[in-house]
């Protein structure tokens, strides 16, 4: 890559090398002087924003009226008339060893368009991807690199680059660039393999990607070579197929250590699935009162995490309850109709005791859907915190074609990360790689107009689909990002592995949303997760 070098020497640049050959990375997030980093430098209509070196179609590049904050007038704009690739860059010298984080506002059109940032400051190019949001939203991406002393010199230097290779009339605008000291990534990485016990046990097998002479491999061991860190286990009470209960938990946890995995227990406190829609008491509970159920729920939170703890190690995190927007263990834990903020706050209180008796390393974890709906989350968080509930994570899932945009997603989780000061995780999310089916019974997603722009049902579109969901996470400040987990990604079309554990007939509805294609290969989306290895 050609090399934008500034002069130190020249008077309006002083400042800015002052401040860069003085940097301290061992100190995160302290800002590196960068010029015109919001484009407000020339006005309005420049082709060639000051401070910044443009390769490429250098005509594509140029400056246009409406910042991406209220305060500034001016964005970086990328377009032209016929197809075009063009990179808008800086580079920054006088740096000390260490890593360094480019973050950068964008937004761009939905066609045939890849709009991205790098960051190389000598051990290669990091490169971040703009997420495709709703029309007009802006996107903060996050990306980091490390810099190291160049040929003896005390200093390193990094390059800053803001591309589009688009088809013609596609368009991207960045805004407000910043460098800082320090790293971004996403710890927890996580994939839901709830699915995974029942579906071996009825011949369901895992292929490894790119493997010359097919052999199937453990799914497990799969997800971890990809870069997985964690698993998800769904543990129903009572279920109807004995899938999913606290046996299978301790078997599953078992191997899940065994390739290195550490484990979030997903508890519904239900026998079947418990969800924004439905949440019933288990049978054995259905006659209980408030105060057993309270009972009930420290017991069976605390077995779950002793039959984890019994197979060797502790739970990672633990879930009070699945999608809880509407409450749990109905009609005593409603949040509605009439809400029962005080019964729910004893029932959550119950959980977080049993989980931190029985391992305090385990973290605890709330978790809601819509994750682009910050109004609930509020209104959700701000109850139970005034119940005095105490938890460690709060969690969303998020399916775009359902929750918002990512630009929403990256609204909420920022916002909640700020507000109440606590790590923030997606603890579901999936996309179709196709919109085939593998068996007879249709499709959760599985018509065109279901999809979201800039995100085709393809192999590709899936892996983008995860990789901007990541990088949502990877940009939530003060690294409150803890992770995202991928939704059942196991969960392939298995003769007997259907939805509904009381009917063997039953078909799936999410084998075109697994991570594991209809020959049962690895996904390419499952490669993101190698990106924070
Ligand atoms: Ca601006
Ligand atoms: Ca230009
Ligand atoms: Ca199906």
């Amino acid at each position: 890559m050609v090399k934008h070098l500034f002069t130190c020497g020249a008077t309006l640049l002083a400042v800015a090398c002052a401040l860069t050959a003085n940097a301290t990375p061992t100190v995160p997030g302290q800002a590196i002087s960068l010029i015109n980093p919001g484009f407000e430098a020339d006005g309005a209509s420049v082709a060639s924003p000051y401070g910044w070196t443009s390769l490429g179609n250098s005509d594509a590049d140029f400056l246009e009226w409406g910042g991406q904050s209220s305060s500034e007038s001016y964005r970086l704009s990328h377009w032209a008339g016929s197809d075009y690739s063009v990179a808008t860059t800086q580079t920054v010298t006088g740096l000390a060893k260490g890593w360094y984080t480019l973050k950068a506002w964008g937004r761009r059109s939905t066609g045939a368009t890849q709009a991205y940032i790098t960051l190389d400051c000598g051990k290669g190019t990091a490169r971040v991807d703009l997420p495709a949001a709703w029309s007009g939203q802006w996107v903060q991406v996050a990306v980091s690199a490390q810099a190291l002393p160049t040929n003896g010199s005390a200093t390193g230097e990094c390059s800053i680059g803001l591309h589009t290779d688009a088809a013609a009339n596609e368009w991207t605008n960045f805004d407000e660039v910043t460098l800082e000291t320090g790293k971004v990534n996403v710890p927890v990485r996580g994939a839901d393999v709830s699915s995974l016990k029942k579906s071996e046990d009825l011949g369901g097998v895992y292929y490894p990607a790119d493997q010359k002479k097919p052999k199937p491999v453990s799914a497990l061991k799969i997800l971890e070579d990809e870069g997985a860190t964690h698993v998800r286990l769904r543990v129903w009470v009572d279920p109807a197929d004995s899938y999913h209960d606290l046996h299978e938990l301790a078997v599953m946890a078992k191997r899940a250590k065994k390739e290195n995995l550490k484990v979030l227990v997903d508890l519904h406190y239900s026998d079947t699935w418990a969800d924004p829609g439905t949440q019933t008491v288990p049978a054995r509970w259905s006659n209980l009162t408030v105060d057993q159920l309270e009972a009930a729920v420290f017991l069976h939170t605390f077995a779950a995490c002793a039959a984890v703890r019994a197979s060797g190690t502790y739970p990672d995190m633990v879930q009070i309850g699945n999608e809880l927007n509407s409450g749990m263990l109905w009609p005593y834990g409603h949040t509605w109709n009439p809400p029962s903020w005080e019964n729910l706050g004893r029932f959550l209180k119950a959980g977080y005791n049993a989980v931190k008796i029985c391992s305090p390393k385990t973290k605890v974890v709330l978790h809601l859907a819509e994750g682009g709906n910050n109004g609930a989350f509020r209104w959700w968080f701000d109850n139970i915190i005034a119940q005095g509930v105490k938890f460690d994570v709060i969690a969303a899932s998020y399916y775009g074609y359902w929750h918002g945009s990512m630009g929403d997603l990256q609204y909420n989780l920022n916002d909640l990360a700020t507000r109440y000061g606590k790590e923030v995780l997606v603890a579901e999310t999936a996309y179709p790689f196709t919109l085939g089916y593998n068996d007879s019974h249709s499709n959760s997603i599985g018509l065109p107009e279901q999809l979201v722009a800039g995100y085709p049902a393809t192999p590709e579109g899936q892996a983008a689909n995860l990789r901007d969901v990541l990088s949502i996470v990877r940009a939530v400040p003060n690294g409150l990002g803890l992770g995202v987990f991928y939704w059942d990604a196991t969960w392939t079309a298995v003769p007997g592995n259907g939805w509904d554990p009381t009917d063997a007939a039953s078909g799936n509805s999410w084998e075109n949303q697994a991570l594991f294609d209809f020959d049962s290969v690895a996904t390419p989306a499952l490669k993101e997760f190698g990106r924070d290895k």
